[in-house]
């Protein structure tokens, strides 16, 4: 691999991005790692990739999991950011069920606004159009901002800040509803964006956030979660004390299946704290996550867990199988790179987003195709990197399967089926 530090687009942090105590702790290294949704062209290939420390930590004055280096956000998501979250049939059904919940519970309607926040190409606040509610969606990047249009979804393409949300008050605009769908783990200015959403929510107005949950995480080993876009690792001991600090409260707390498990969060300018946080903040007293310990084991079960995959792999290869592998997904990236898959054992990457086809996963540059690949070549093995999909991919390659194809799912343990 060629690779470049290009240090002057990153800071490595000192402080905890939360609450800004220094008793940060680091119990996971990945080393240097190139950018997880770089997928680079064939004209790339040539140069040299950016890598940059991948570094995980624990803050022992607020509970908050993070990583140590903040990369310059325009270069991860400002410029050709490859993820459009249409592909994914699954998410659309649970978007859609969200809004559909919300119109109902809170009585929504055209007087209503609701702004999403990382709106993406529209693939949420197209449900509330359809139900004639007044959206607005604050993205950065400029793709699926401008897929979010095409579907008539008023999009601006923006970070989303403390500064906007100021102007956008002053233009008159509350929100009924501010949805932020994994995207406060991936900003740099965490309290900014918080303070910016108690700024631009109505006082009866409530934030619906989703964010990929710690504990999960950690219990099934889903380290290839852990990339650069990604700086926080939420516990709900940590977000209830990042809301406090901007007036808000965390009052209703839901679990969800999407992304190997995340948290559905209902915060409100008002105290209401409801049964389902109580229950999980004593539920963290009682595992101990809001403590170092819980997490100090958990460079020995990643590197067990690499291990094994690489075993497995390697195994596989010499008995002379071929294998491919499902979904350029920004953890794949991790995966392939912290075990090292390369083209010595996987031939190509397959995936439904035609943005990434022809192009290369990061570092380990395995070409991308899209999934017809797989019953053209009928490789032996699919190693899943989108292994939070498994269900729905695995229903819809029922023909590879049936031909005798066998898929690889990495975590929490690797197995074959
Ligand atoms: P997917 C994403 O990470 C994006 P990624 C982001 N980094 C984030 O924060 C997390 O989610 C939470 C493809 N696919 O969504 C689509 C198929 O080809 O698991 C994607 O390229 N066929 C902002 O990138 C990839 O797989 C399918 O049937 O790790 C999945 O990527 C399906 C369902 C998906 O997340
Ligand atoms: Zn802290």
């Amino acid at each position: 691999m060629d690779m470049m530090c290009l240090d002057a687009n990153s800071v490595t942090e000192r402080a905890c991005r939360s609450c800004g105590g220094s008793g940060i702790e680091t119990f996971l290294e990945f080393g240097k790692t190139p950018l997880a949704d770089r997928l680079l062209t064939s004209s790339d290939i040539a140069e040299p990739e950016p890598i940059f420390p991948l570094r995980v930590a624990f803050c022992k004055d607020c509970s908050l999991v993070q990583i140590t280096e903040t990369v310059n956000p325009i270069i991860l998501f400002a410029d050709s950011y490859p993820y459009y979250s249409s592909f994914s049939p699954a998410l659309l059904k649970h978007s859609r069920a969200n809004a559909v919940d919300l119109i109902n519970r809170r009585g929504l309607g055209p007087e209503s606004l609701v702004i999403e926040l990382a709106s993406n190409d529209g693939y949420l606040l197209k449900n509330y159009v359809e139900a004639g509610i007044r959206v607005l969606g604050i993205d950065p990047a400029d793709g699926p901002a401008a897929a979010a249009e095409r579907v008539g979804v008023p999009t601006r393409c923006a970070f989303f800040t403390r500064d906007l949300a100021e102007t956008l008050r002053a233009q008159g605009m509350r929100a009924d509803i501010i949805h932020a769908n994994n995207v406060l783990a991936h900003v740099a200015d965490t309290n900014g964006f918080v303070a910016g959403i108690a700024r631009l929510l109505k006082d009866d107005g409530v934030a619906v956030i989703e964010a990929p949950y710690v504990e999960p995480l950690i219990e099934h080993c889903e380290f290839d979660t852990i990339y650069h876009e990604h700086l926080c690792y939420f516990s709900v001991t940590a977000l209830d004390k990042l809301f406090r600090r901007h007036g808000l409260y965390l009052n209703e707390v839901k679990h969800l299946s999407i992304h190997g498990g995340s948290l559905r969060l209902y915060v409100e300018p008002r105290e209401n704290v409801g049964a389902t946080v109580k229950e999980q903040l004593a539920h963290e007293a009682s595992r101990g996550i809001d403590a170092i310990g819980y997490f100090r084991d958990f460079s020995t079960k990643v590197d067990a867990l690499k291990r094994d995959l690489s075993t497995l792999l390697r195994r596989l290869k010499s008995q002379g199988a071929t294998i491919a592998a499902y979904g350029a997904a920004a953890k794949g990236a991790t995966l392939i790179n912290t075990v090292g898959i390369g083209r010595d054992l996987v031939d190509f990457v397959v995936d439904r987003n035609v943005y990434k086809h022809n192009k290369y996963m990061p570092g380990q540059r395995l070409p991308i195709r899209s999934t017809e690949a797989l019953l053209e070549v009928q490789p032996d093995y699919v190693l899943l990197l989108a292994w939070n999909f498994v269900d729905e991919i695995l229903d819809q390659q029922a023909e590879y399967r049936a031909r005798g194809g066998k898929f690889i799912v990495p975590v929490p343990t690797p197995r074959i089926i």
